[in-house]
């Protein structure tokens, strides 16, 4: 339907937070690959289908990144599932998953459906402590970025800094050790500099807070990655 492998660029926007129609408009507008729909707190099936309808009326693909099956809703392009490899918790990696699987097995379109291997490394994240994780080490985050590639085959590994700027030399280490999976990188971009620091290693960037910190200068992240 839409080329994934082209993608550079994603805004994710959170179901629980405040955003004007106007903002939204701006948002699909801007030139990103995709809008991302997902959060850690208070996702409610509302806030889900309040987003939605804002970006439908563009033509920019929406992917709802799955935090709970209470808030999942036909109507989007693609569903990514997040498995939390540095959980502690089995919960995170599998279980709810599966109890999705159980309840909507039959009716799921698995074309539309993606697994993205996780590496929450924020400690003062809410998802992390939601996730209960575990903080990797790099030569230990290189290792779930390999069983991502190579034991799972995982279409996405997604290195998750939520929040706060990451190593862009842990950036390009991962990203030098995958040949399939795509990586995807996560947190704290707020300018278009650190846009084209992390997009010069990462195959996908997500830029969430700074929708809603600093609009204008979010915005000016897409074309730092094009
Ligand atoms: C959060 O990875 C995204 O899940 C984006 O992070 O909100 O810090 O931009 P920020």
């Amino acid at each position: 339907m839409y080329n994934i492998d082209e993608w550079k660029h994603i805004f994710k926007l959170d179901p629980a937070k405040e955003i004007s129609e106007e903002m939204i408009d701006k948002i699909c507008e801007s030139g990103t690959d995709a809008i991302m729909v997902g959060g850690t707190d208070d996702v409610t099936l509302d806030g889900v289908l309040q987003l939605l309808s804002g970006i439908r009326r563009h033509t920019v693909p929406v992917i709802l990144e799955i935090s709970n099956i209470e808030s999942v809703t036909p109507g989007y392009d693609y569903y990514f599932v997040p498995l939390v490899l540095n959980s502690q918790d089995k919960k995170w990696m599998m279980d709810i998953q599966h109890q999705a699987v159980l309840e909507y097995g039959d009716i799921v379109n698995w074309d539309e459906m993606f697994a993205e291997g996780y590496c929450i490394m924020n400690d003062k994240s809410k998802v992390y402590q939601h996730a209960n994780c575990n903080l990797p080490s790099n030569e230990e985050t290189i290792a779930y970025a390999r069983m991502a590639e190579h034991l799972f085959r995982l279409p996405f590994f997604y290195l998750e800094y939520s929040g706060t700027y990451g190593d862009p030399t842990l950036v390009k280490t991962i990203s030098q050790e995958l040949n399939h999976t795509k990586l995807i990188y996560g947190g704290g971009i707020a300018t278009k500099e650190q846009a084209a620091e992390i997009s010069a290693y990462a195959d996908i960037i997500v830029v969430g807070n700074a929708l809603y910190d600093n609009p204008k200068e979010a915005l000016k992240t897409v074309k730092a990655t094009k």
